[in-house]
C-alpha cells in the first residue's frame, strides 16, 4: 500500500505545522471491538425478554382475505400474535415514512412487495416464535406484480398505492432542478451530443449486523426503552413520540455499539414498533432481529435510478452541459430518507466537478411491487448516482471525440479561483483544487506509462483498460433551513463538561456505526482545549444522555457534529478564560490562550493549565459575574453550507478475454476531504468504501423474476466482495479546508463508495472498447461481460 504523506496544514490550529489532535492515533473503540467485547443490540438481555418473529409476504402483490392465528396462539410458548386488525385498532396499522407517505406496519389491506409484514408473534424464545409462523393461516388473492420501473406509468399498469385516495397510477413525483430552456440552447449550439443509457441497479447496503430492536415498556411509570440499530436515536425518538403518542420524555432510544449501517439503519423499520406494541401488550421486553434474508428483502436497498444521460460539447473537449431524465423506482411505499425539498436526494449535483454553461435534470420517481425505503448505501443523499451518470457521460464524450479521458477532465474542471462555486443546480461548491488532486493520483498511478503498457498489451490482444473518474460529493445536511427530515431542521448540538480533574466528556447527537467517533471527536475536542485524548468520554446513542440532534448519514458527523463540538470546545475555553483571570487576579483580556494553558500576556510563566483552571471553577475563589461555577457549555451548530469533498480515482483492470472475468489490478484512490483529523481512520474509510465499489460494479445486484420474486435474498445470491476480489489500495491525498467549516473538514465517509463503481466501470469499458463495446451496465459479471464482448447489449454511442 502507497501512502503519500503529504503536510496536513490545520489552519484553525493557527499552527501551519501541526496535524489535528493526534494525527494517526489508534481508535479508542478497538479494545472491545477486536476483543469481541462490543455490546450490540443482540447482545441486550433483559430479565422476562420475549423474542418477536415476522410472518412475511410469500408474494410481491395480493389481496389479504384472511388470516388465522388460533393454530399459533395455541402453541403454549406463544404469548401474542398481532395482526393488521389488532393494529388498527390502536390507530398504529400505518406509520408515516421519512418522505411524507405511509407505509404498512402490518398489512392490512394488500401486500405490496414479497417479505411485507404480515404479523407479529411473540413467543418465549426465538425459535418458538419462528416455528410458530409456520402456524398462522393466510388466504391471499394473488395480484399481478409491478416490479419493471419502465412499465409502472402505462394506462395498463397495476394500481399499486389504491390505499391513497383518488390514486389511479403508480406515480410519486416529478422533481426537476436546473434550467431546461437555457440548456436546450446550449445543446442545440453543440458540436457533439453525446447520449447514453446509464442505469443504477438495485443494490443494499448490507451491512454485517442486521437490524433489530429491544422494546422495554414499563407499564408502571409508561416509559419506554427502546435499544435500537438506529443511525438518528433522536429523530427516531421525535418520530416515535408523534406517531405512537407516547410523551417525547418516556421515550429512550439507546443504539449502542452498530455493527455498520451504511444507510441501512436510518429508517424507522415496522420491526421496531412491532416490538414495541409487542411490549406494550405482554408487559415484557420484547426482543426482534432481522435474520440476512429478512434484511436484503425487506429493508432500505438503494439506488434504481434508470438515467438518459445526454452531454454536450465543442469538437475540441470543452464540455458546455449536461442533461438527464431518470426514473427512480422508489418500491412500494416512498420510504427514501432525505431533506424533503429534494424527493431524488442531491441528484442535482450531477454536474459533477465541471464548469459547465448549463443544466438540466429531471428526475420521475414511480411505486413497484419492490421493498421500500431507498437512498441507503453510503450514498451521501443520491450523489452515488449523480457522480456514476456524470464520470460515465464524461468517458463516452472522450470515446466520442476521442481524446484521453484525464486530459478531458483536466480541460474542465472548475478552477481553484472559481471557488465558492454556484453550479448551474443550485449549489454552491465550497473550496477545491481539482487538478492538482487529478495530478497527484495520475502520478502515484504513473498514467503515461499505464497507458504505454495498453498499447503494448493490446497489440498482444490483452484485455487491459485504464477507467478515471472524479467526483464531488455535497455531504454534511444542513443548513436546517434548506435540509430536513419530516419538518426535523438538520443541525446538531453538542455539550461539554471538564470535569474538576481537568478530564473530559463530550455528548453528541450523531451515532457511530464503525467510523470512530469516540476518537475523532475526542481529537477534536484535544486540538482546542489541549486535553489528551484519552482523557475525554465521547458519549452518544443514548437519548437520555445526549442533546438533540438529527443524526449520522450523507457523511454529517463530521460536518456538522465535528463543527459544533469544536465550538462548543472553544465556547469552554472562552470561559476558562474568565476562570483563570479570576484564579490569577487579572483581567481576561490581559491572558492569551496556548494549547491546554491561558498565561499572562508578556509573561508566560503566569498562567493556568485547563486542569488547574477546572478544580478552580469548583473550588472557593469568587467567580466573576455570570460565570457559574462548572467549566461546560453546550451549543446547536446549524452549518451555513454543506462540504464539498472531492477525489481523483484511478482504476486499471484486465479482462480475460476467454471468460469476461474482471480483474481489478490497481486502484489509486485521491481523497480531499479538508482537514483531517484521523489519518488512519479516513484511510480505513477509503479502503472500504473502495470496497463497496468493487461490489457495485462487479457483483452486486437485487434482481426481481416477473412474478415479483426477489433473487437476491440471501448471500448466495447477493454476492459481496472478499479480500480475494480486491486489490492492495493506492490511497493519496491533498488538503483543501473548507472555508466555512470550525476546523476546516469535510465528510469522507461514502467518498469512496460514491466515487469508485465509475472508475471501475470506465475501466472495463476501456478495456473492451477494442472489441467495439462503449458501455455496459453493473454489475459486470463475467457473464455480462462476455455477452459485451461478443457484441451483444451495446448500442453505439
Ligand atoms: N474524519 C476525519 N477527518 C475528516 C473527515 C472525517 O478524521 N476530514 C473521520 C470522522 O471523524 C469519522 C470518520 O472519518 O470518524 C467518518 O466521518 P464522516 O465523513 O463525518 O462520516 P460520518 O461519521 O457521518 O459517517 C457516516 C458515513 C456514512 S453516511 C455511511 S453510509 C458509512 C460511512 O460513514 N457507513 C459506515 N462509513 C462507515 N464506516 C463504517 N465502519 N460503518 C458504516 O456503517
Ligand atoms: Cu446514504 S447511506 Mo449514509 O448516508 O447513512
Amino acid at each position: 500500500m502507497t501512502i503519500v504523506e503529504e503536510h496536513t496544514p490545520n489552519p484553525a490550529a493557527g499552527d501551519e505545522h501541526r496535524p489535528i489532535g493526534y494525527g494517526r492515533l489508534q481508535r479508542k473503540e478497538d479494545p472491545r471491538f477486536v476483543r469481541g467485547k462490543g455490546h450490540y443490540v443482540d447482545d441486550i438481555v433483559l430479565p422476562g425478554m420475549l423474542h418477536g418473529a415476522i410472518l412475511r409476504a410469500p408474494v410481491a402483490h395480493a389481496r389479504l382475505v384472511s388470516i388465522d392465528t388460533t393454530q399459533a396462539l395455541a402453541n403454549p410458548k406463544v404469548v401474542a400474535v398481532i395482526t393488521g386488525k389488532d393494529l388498527e385498532g390502536l390507530g398504529l396499522a400505518w406509520a408515516p415514512t421519512l418522505s411524507y407517505d405511509v407505509q404498512a406496519v402490518l398489512v392490512t389491506d394488500k401486500v405490496r412487495f414479497q417479505g411485507q409484514e404480515v404479523a407479529f408473534v411473540v413467543a418465549e424464545d426465538r425459535y418458538a416464535a419462528r416455528d410458530a409462523l409456520e402456524l398462522i393461516d393466510v388466504e391471499y388473492e394473488v395480484l399481478p406484480p409491478l416490479v419493471d420501473a419502465r412499465k409502472a406509468l402505462d394506462p395498463d399498469a397495476p394500481v399499486i398505492r389504491d390505499d391513497l385516495e383518488g390514486r389511479t397510477d403508480n406515480h410519486i413525483f416529478d422533481w426537476e432542478a436546473g434550467d431546461a430552456a437555457e440548456t436546450d440552447a446550449v445543446f442545440a449550439s453543440a458540436d457533439v451530443v453525446v447520449s447514453q443509457e446509464v442505469v443504477y441497479p438495485r443494490v443494499h447496503p448490507a451491512p454485517m449486523e442486521t437490524c433489530g430492536a429491544v422494546a422495554d415498556f414499563d407499564p408502571i411509570d409508561g416509559k419506554l426503552t427502546l435499544y435500537e440499530t438506529s443511525q438518528a436515536p433522536h429523530a427516531h425518538r421525535t418520530i416515535f413520540a408523534m406517531v405512537a403518542g407516547i410523551p417525547e420524555q418516556k421515550i429512550r432510544i439507546v443504539s449502542p455499539d452498530i455493527g455498520g449501517g451504511f444507510g441501512n439503519k436510518v429508517g424507522i423499520y415496522p420491526g421496531y414498533i412491532l416490538a414495541t406494541v409487542g411490549s406494550i401488550v405482554t408487559g415484557r421486553p420484547v426482543k426482534w432481529m432481522e435474520d440476512r434474508s429478512e434484511n436484503l428483502m425487506s429493508t432500505s436497498f438503494a439506488r434504481d435510478y434508470i438515467m438518459q444521460g445526454e452531454i454536450a460539447a465543442t469538437k475540441d473537449g470543452k464540455i458546455l452541459g449536461l442533461r438527464t431524465n431518470v426514473l427512480a423506482d422508489h418500491g412500494a411505499f416512498n420510504a427514501t430518507a432525505q431533506p424533503t425539498k429534494y424527493p431524488a436526494g442531491f441528484f442535482h449535483i450531477f454536474t459533477g466537478s465541471y464548469d459547465l454553461q448549463a443544466a438540466y435534470c429531471k428526475v420521475t420517481g414511480v411505486y413497484t411491487n419492490k421493498a421500500p425505503g431507498g437512498v441507503a448505501y453510503a450514498c451521501s443523499f443520491r450523489v452515488t448516482e449523480a457522480v456514476y451518470l456524470v464520470e460515465r457521460m464524461v468517458d463516452a464524450l472522450a470515446r466520442r471525440l476521442d481524446m484521453d479521458p484525464a486530459e478531458l477532465r483536466l480541460k474542465n474542471f472548475i478552477r481553484p479561483e472559481q471557488f465558492p462555486y454556484p453550479n448551474k443546480t443550485g449549489w454552491e461548491y465550497d473550496s477545491g483544487d481539482y487538478e492538482k488532486t487529478m495530478r497527484l493520483s495520475m502520478e502515484i498511478a504513473g498514467y503515461d506509462e499505464l497507458r504505454r503498457e495498453q498499447e503494448e498489451r493490446r497489440a498482444r490482444g490483452e484485455l487491459m483498460g485504464i477507467g478515471i473518474s472524479f467526483f464531488t460529493e455535497t455531504v454534511g445536511a444542513g443548513p436546517r433551513k434548506h435540509m430536513d427530515i419530516l419538518g426535523l431542521g438538520m443541525a446538531d448540538g453538542a455539550e461539554l463538561r471538564v470535569h474538576p480533574t481537568g478530564k473530559a466528556v463530550v455528548r453528541i447527537s450523531v451515532q457511530s456505526q464503525g467510523q470512530g467517533h469516540e476518537t475523532t471527536f475526542a481529537q477534536i475536542v484535544s486540538e482546542e482545549l489541549g486535553i489528551p485524548p484519552e482523557d475525554i468520554q465521547v458519549v452518544h446513542g443514548d437519548t437520555d444522555q445526549t442533546p438533540f440532534g438529527l443524526g449520522t448519514y450523507g457523511s454529517r458527523s463530521t460536518p456538522v457534529s465535528g463543527g459544533a463540538v469544536a465550538l462548543v470546545a472553544r465556547k469552554v475555553r472562552e470561559k476558562a478564560k474568565f476562570i483563570a483571570a479570576a484564579m490569577l487576579e487579572t483581567r481576561p483580556e490581559d491572558l492569551e490562550w496556548e494549547k491546554g494553558r491561558w498565561f499572562v500576556k508578556g509573561d508566560p510563566s503566569v498562567g493556568k493549565t485547563m486542569a488547574e483552571i477546572a478544580l478552580g471553577a469548583v473550588g472557593t475563589i469568587e467567580l466573576p459575574e455570570g460565570i457559574d461555577g462548572n467549566l461546560d457549555a453546550e451549543v446547536t451548530y446549524d452549518p451555513p453550507n454543506l462540504t464539498f469533498p472531492y477525489g481523483a480515482y484511478i482504476c486499471v483492470v484486465d479482462v480475460d478475454p476467454g471468460t469476461g472475468v474482471v480483474k481489478v489490478r490497481r486502484f489509486i484512490a485521491v481523497d480531499d476531504c479538508g482537514t483531517r483529523i484521523n489519518p488512519m481512520i479516513i484511510e480505513g474509510q477509503v479502503h472500504g468504501g473502495l470496497t463497496d465499489g468493487v461490489g457495485m460494479a462487479l457483483m452486486e445486484i437485487i434482481e426481481f423474476d416477473e412474478d415479483g420474486n426477489n433473487l437476491g435474498g440471501s448471500f448466495m445470491d447477493y454476492l459481496i466482495p472478499t479480500a480475494m476480489e480486491v486489490p492492495n489500495w493506492e490511497t493519496g491525498y491533498t488538503v483543501t479546508p473548507s472555508p466555512h467549516h470550525p476546523i476546516g473538514a469535510k465528510g469522507i465517509g461514502e467518498s469512496a463508495t460514491v466515487g469508485s463503481p465509475p472508475a471501475i466501470v470506465n475501466a472495463i469499458i476501456d478495456a473492451l472498447s477494442p472489441l467495439g463495446v462503449t458501455t455496459i451496465d453493473m454489475p459486470c459479471t463475467p457473464a455480462r461481460v462476455w455477452e459485451a464482448m461478443q457484441g451483444r447489449a451495446t448500442p453505439p454511442v
